[in-house]
């Protein structure tokens, strides 16, 4: 059998970190999509940068799409980039339009350019529920997006269903409910949580600001999550599908679960600052992963305080070497 190849955008990020694993495991050939920056911002895929190709590439920029699918002639395709901070979608509304929505075009028009048999993979969001209308949410439940980023992830939805009706690709949509991991940015609010707890436990801080502690989210482990990527593209048919751990959690319980791996008493530490609050919040997600695990034999392994416990363990260990503590 040839070997299988792949093209990651966003291989730099959270998720391209732990899909490109997968993918070198299962012995694809992966390239990765990167833009240009003034310093190169390798660290989450240090360990495995050796193994991967790296082409450059922006999805503001059609052309260098279609050159990075001419030059590694993938079989699949994962479009995980994007600007995917919530609240910068306010303060830059337009260029997350014009990466997290148009550039889904960008990349469905080059695949339609360069080779059509290509399979694709776009990285849809829970945030596209915003304000549910129905809980739990479903790959049936109708969108209404609370913030221009989840504004723009519908967009790209949607224009991944169309390609898929309009042009008989391969298309499938992961309507991925939140998930995070040591790797995720520090901006998140889980590893916000768990690495300022560990800096408070190592008296490196002694305080944690915070927005609003009532918004409820179900929160799984990325590296559950990049395998139901890499499952869909393996189905004979394109599809969407929602990936969840089917439980939800406030922020505050979070943090409860974050204090309470260090011994500490959160109410001491922790500061509600209006700084941190959204123009427009999400209060409420919780999926229904019931159609992933019938067709995609998918299931969630690790279990949220698991995972919590693991980046604050990660987060504890890596600072107390920084600070040689
Ligand atoms: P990250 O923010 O960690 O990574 C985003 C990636 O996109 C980075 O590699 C970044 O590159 C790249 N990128 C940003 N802009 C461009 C651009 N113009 N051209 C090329 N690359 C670009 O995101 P995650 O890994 O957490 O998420 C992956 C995808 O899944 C995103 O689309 C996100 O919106 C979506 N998603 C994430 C969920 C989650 O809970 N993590 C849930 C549902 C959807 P650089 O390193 O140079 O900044
Ligand atoms: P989210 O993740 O917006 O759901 O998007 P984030 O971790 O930023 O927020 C989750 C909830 O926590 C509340 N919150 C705070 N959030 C942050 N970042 N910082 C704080 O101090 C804070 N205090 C409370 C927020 O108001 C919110 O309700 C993530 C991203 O990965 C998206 O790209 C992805 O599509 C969705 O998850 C699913």
């Amino acid at each position: 059998m040839t070997q299988k190849s792949a093209l990651i955008s966003g291989i730099t990020g959270q998720d391209g970190s732990y899909l490109a694993e997968l993918l070198l495991e299962q012995g694809y050939q992966v390239y990765g999509l990167v833009r240009r920056t003034s310093h190169i911002n390798f660290e989450r895929i240090r360990h495995i940068q050796d193994k991967i190709h790296f082409i450059p590439g922006d999805l503001a920029d059609l052309t260098s799409l279609i050159y990075a699918l001419r030059e590694s002639q993938p079989h699949e395709v994962y479009n995980l980039a994007a600007q995917s901070f919530v609240p910068t979608s306010w303060v830059q509304p337009i260029l997350t339009g014009d990466i997290t929505a148009i550039g889904v075009t960008r990349m469905l028009d080059a695949i339609r350019a360069v080779d059509p048999t290509i399979r694709f993979y776009q990285a849809s969001s829970s945030e596209m529920f915003g304000k549910v209308q129905e809980v739990p949410q479903t790959e049936r439940t109708p969108f209404y997006p609370r913030s221009p980023y989840g504004v723009a992830k519908v967009y790209g939805h949607w224009i991944t269903v169309n390609y898929r009706e309009s042009y008989n690709l391969h298309a499938s949509s992961g309507i991925l409910f939140n998930h995070e991991s040591p790797r995720r940015g520090l901006e998140f609010v889980t590893h916000k949580v768990t690495y300022n707890a560990a800096k408070i436990s190592l008296g490196l801080a002694n305080e944690l600001r915070v927005g609003n502690l009532d918004a409820q989210r179900d929160w799984g482990y990325a590296g559950d999550y990049v395998r139901a990527m890499w499952l869909m593209l393996q189905q004979p048919t394109p599809d969407d599908y929602v990936v969840a751990t089917g439980k939800t959690h406030s922020v505050q319980r979070l943090i409860e679960v974050a204090f309470d791996c260090l011994d500490l008493d959160w109410r001491r530490y922790v500061v509600q600052d209006a700084k941190f609050m959204r123009p427009a919040e999400v209060d409420l997600l919780i999926g229904n992963p019931e159609k992933a695990r019938a067709v995609l034999g998918w299931e969630p392994t690790v279990t949220f305080e698991q995972m919590i416990e693991m980046m604050v363990k990660a987060d504890y260990d890596q600072l107390k070497a920084e600070h040689q503590l």
